[in-house]
């Protein structure tokens, strides 16, 4: 495959950690969130996945950057954004929300931190939410401030993220749960920690707002990290899929709405707060969805997912798309997240494709894979 470099632009922003990782031996960007994210590392893909559910790794996530809406009507707006009532949410908790349109059409799937009731954060995924949670609360009159502050995560993730982050931060860091955070001083300076990422083998995500102490962080963690055997890191395709980790832009955009991505627990109709597209959703819980995401598994060894794969029935019809896929060498087949038709989804169901004129077949699954 030809080597195609990414054309550095302001526009394509850098990161606090940008010059780090390139001396890590970073090999390809991806853009997030018009953000410069790693990619991948001048490692394997697959010895990346083994070295990740092994020891830990420490990962310039810095594109998934925060919406910041505070003031008096902040948490009305935050709510008229999500279809997860967050009514009851508590200070110092994240809260996995899907953003829909008036059409319930997803926006996006942030991570939602509720500093206190006059502050959150929307930790985003790659789309423009700035600009949507502007606009609703310029129509709504609404007195909030909305902006996009200077914070940089790093997450460190893994199974030895534990006893990492411990040695730096101390045993308080463990007492953290799920989807908690809390703040924790490193050599004077407080940085907001979340125990929460995108792996599912355990870690903690540091929002990092004083760039200098951040840096110094950084340092410290491959200095400490040694005898865990870290390795900087990125998101990794294979581990994110077998888990389920779902991918705006990729698996979910805003042709589909959250009960055709499985969101259903992220979706509250019988409670009375107030949110886009309410009325749209109880429509299509009462009538039932037309498509829905579901797990693939196909025999293959390898896929290119760089064009778009339609997955077929013995009579040639159209029965689904594929959305993400990847080998994985622990299921030793390509492993996917699909969208398919009405009514095709059944678990078991097999399929046929063509990819680069080779014709083969898969299965339909639950998602997660493991
Ligand atoms: N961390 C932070 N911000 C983010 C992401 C992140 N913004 C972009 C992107 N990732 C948003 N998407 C997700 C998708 C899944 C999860 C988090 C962010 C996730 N899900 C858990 C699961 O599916 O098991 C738990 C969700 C729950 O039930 O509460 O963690 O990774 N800061």
């Amino acid at each position: 495959m030809t080597k195609i470099s990414i054309a550095k632009a302001r526009r394509l922003r850098t990161t606090p950690y940008t010059s780090r990782i390139e001396k890590q031996g970073l090999s390809a960007y991806s853009v997030y969130n018009h953000m410069l994210l790693p990619a991948g590392f001048d490692v394997s893909l697959e010895d990346s996945y083994h070295h990740l559910k092994e020891h830990v790794q420490v990962w310039d996530v810095a594109g998934e950057r925060q919406v910041e809406i505070s003031g008096p009507d902040s948490a009305k707006l935050v709510q008229l954004m999500t279809c997860r009532d967050l009514s009851n949410a508590k200070e110092g908790r994240c809260y996995y929300c899907p953003i829909i349109d008036d059409n319930a059409g997803l926006i996006n799937d942030p991570v939602v931190l509720k500093i206190n009731d006059n502050k959150w954060w929307l930790s985003i995924a790659d789309s423009d939410v700035i600009l949507f949670a502007k606009g609703l609360a310029i129509g709504k009159k609404f007195d909030v401030s909305i902006v996009e502050p200077n914070v940089d995560i790093l997450a460190v993730q893994g199974p030895k993220s534990y006893p990492l982050m411990e040695k730096i931060f101390g045993k308080e860091i463990t007492d953290l749960k799920f989807f908690g955070f809390d703040y924790f001083d490193f050599r004077g300076v407080k940085h907001l920690i979340a125990r929460s990422g995108w792996s599912k083998q355990g870690g903690y995500e540091i929002y990092v707002e004083n760039t200098k102490s951040g840096l110094e962080l950084y340092d410290h963690l491959f200095d400490i990290g040694k005898e865990f055997n870290v390795e900087p890191g990125c998101p990794n395709l294979i581990e994110r899929i077998e888990s389920a980790l779902l991918s705006y832009g990729n698996d979910i955009d805003n042709n589909d709405n959250p009960l055709e991505c499985g969101f259903d627990k992220y979706v509250n109709l019988d409670s009375d707060v107030i949110f886009l597209g309410k009325e749209k959703l109880k429509q299509i819980k009462s009538e039932g969805i037309n498509k829905k995401l579901m797990g693939v598994m196909i025999n293959l060894d390898k896929i290119n997912m760089s064009q778009s794969i339609e997955l077929i029935d013995n009579k040639n019809n159209i029965i689904g798309d594929m959305r993400s896929a990847v080998f994985s060498p622990t299921f030793k087949k390509v492993i996917g997240i699909a969208m398919f038709k009405k009514p095709f989804w059944d678990v078991g169901l097999e399929f046929n494709l063509n990819i680069e004129g080779i014709s083969t077949n898969g299965t339909i699954c639950n998602i997660p894979f493991v």
